[in-house]
């Protein structure tokens, strides 16, 4: 399956192939697009991960049961309780889910097909963790897209729980919900007090609009309440969260295009450069072999060299065409050549006849022009192969990270709109 994290990785690798073919700027514009998507907090794939957090015996566990309608983690009076942290996965998921809870250190893993895309991350109680544990909660923030805040009409104001943790990551509260556990323990009228309290301290703390959803997970004796609700909204937050990434992977491909365009690659070209090359060195230098370097050979050759590198740079257009012309400049192609053509001469001293004439056997005049295909091969082949290749490695990886967007686009396409998948069985 197509990843949203490679994809990103391959946005990264078209942006290094890119340096030095286009213009700083462009190359700029779609560094930003990629540290953007990276710098997003939450997890990099197409499953909504939450962790759902709180004090022991809040009812983590039993809302993890409530919402898969199934006991999936154990539910005890005695506190604490999870000691194992234990992760609910949609069946099928994206690998990087899995990256995510090696990462995580969550080995326990139970997969679900009753809410495709989401995940859920029952954690171990935040209260019986030292105080100061705040870092595994921030260490968290980056890697999941949501924290289920669970609390309980006894403790949801609890110091610990609101000075430690919650009070000092109120600027990540686009990712906290809250969730009050419970209330069957209350009486109808002190469900909205209760509520409404929760919510006041929550925006003394920094936390304007929080999302607070009443809930009884385990009422004894009864069904789940609230939890539908609930399940909707984790609905709704997956929806805009494949919306939100199906854009991200049509601006990797824009931004992967943009790229390919400044650098010219949708011209096309550089392709039978293998043949080419070979083409024009069996003329220079045979021609080379049989006359010597007289400046007629050696104009004639040049010329050649010079049209090859004119048509590979045209057909390539973009910055890489006059970028091709000044490395293989007219005077480095001669300095080459003649240097080429040297070493030839002092391998295969030339013999003259009494006319004045050149005369070389056939048999030294094959192994004299080999002599010299290689070494033009080595001084001009192999460079000019080289910024071909790179040219072409670019072309490659943009076509690459096109096709695993829009291949990732389909799969988010196929595993959405997940909204009004019922939660009542
Ligand atoms: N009355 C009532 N009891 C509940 C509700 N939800 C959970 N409980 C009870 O509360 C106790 C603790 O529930 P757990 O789900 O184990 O709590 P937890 O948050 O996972 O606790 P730790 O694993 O220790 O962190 C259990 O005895 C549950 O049956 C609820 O909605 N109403
Ligand atoms: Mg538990």
């Amino acid at each position: 399956m197509s990843e949203v994290v490679s994809v990103i990785d391959g946005l990264d690798l078209v942006v290094a192939l890119a340096d030095g073919q286009v213009h700083p700027e462009d190359l700029d514009r779609a560094r930003r697009d990629a540290r953007l998507a990276r710098e997003r907090r939450g997890h990099l794939g197409g499953t909504l991960v939450l962790a759902l957090l709180g004090g022991t015996g809040s009812g983590k566990s039993s809302l993890l049961n409530a919402l898969a309608g199934e006991a999936v983690a154990a539910v005890s009076a005695v506190r604490p309780h999870t000691a194992r942290p234990l992760a609910w996965v949609p069946a099928g998921a994206e690998p990087a889910l899995g990256r995510l809870l090696d990462r995580l250190g969550i080995e326990a893993r139970v997969t679900h097909e009753r809410f495709p895309g989401i995940a859920l991350l029952d954690l171990t109680d935040v209260d019986s963790v030292a105080a100061g544990h705040r870092t595994t909660v921030e260490r968290l923030l980056p890697d999941v897209d949501g924290i289920v805040w669970v609390l309980d009409p006894e403790k949801y104001h609890d110091p610990v729980l609101h000075e430690e943790f919650i009070a000092p990551l109120a600027d990540s509260s686009d990712q906290f919900l809250f969730v009050l556990n419970q209330i069957d323990r209350l009486a109808p009228d002190e469900v909205e007090a209760v509520c409404g309290d929760l919510t006041a301290t929550l925006q003394g703390e920094g936390i304007d609009r929080p999302v607070v959803f009443p809930v009884a997970a385990a009422p004894p004796g009864r069904a789940p309440l609230g939890v539908e609700a609930l399940a909707a909204h984790l609905h709704h937050r997956l929806d805009a969260k494949r919306l939100y990434l199906g854009r991200l992977l049509a601006g990797t491909r824009r931004a992967a295009r943009a790229l390919a365009d400044a650098a010219g690659l949708r011209q096309g070209g550089t392709l039978h450069f293998e043949e080419r090359w070979a083409e024009a060195v069996e003329r220079v230098s045979t021609a080379l072999a049989v006359s010597g370097p007289t400046p007629g050979v050696m104009e004639e050759a040049i010329c050649t060299l010079e049209d090859l590198v004119g048509r590979l740079a045209a057909e390539g257009g973009g910055p890489f065409a006059p970028r091709l012309r000044s490395t293989f400049s007219t005077a480095r192609l001669e300095e080459e050549l003649r240097a080429a053509g040297a070493g030839m001469e002092a391998a295969f001293p030339p013999v003259v006849d009494r006319s004045g004439r050149r005369v070389i056997e056939p048999e030294r005049r094959a192994r004299a022009a080999n002599l010299l295909a290689e070494e033009l091969q080595r001084r001009l082949g192999a460079p000019l192969r080289r910024a071909v290749w790179e040219r072409a490695a670019l072309a490659a990886s943009v076509t690459g990270v096109t096709v695993e967007a829009l291949e990732a686009e389909a799969v988010l396409q196929r595993s959405g709109p997940a909204a009004g998948e019922g939660v009542s069985s």
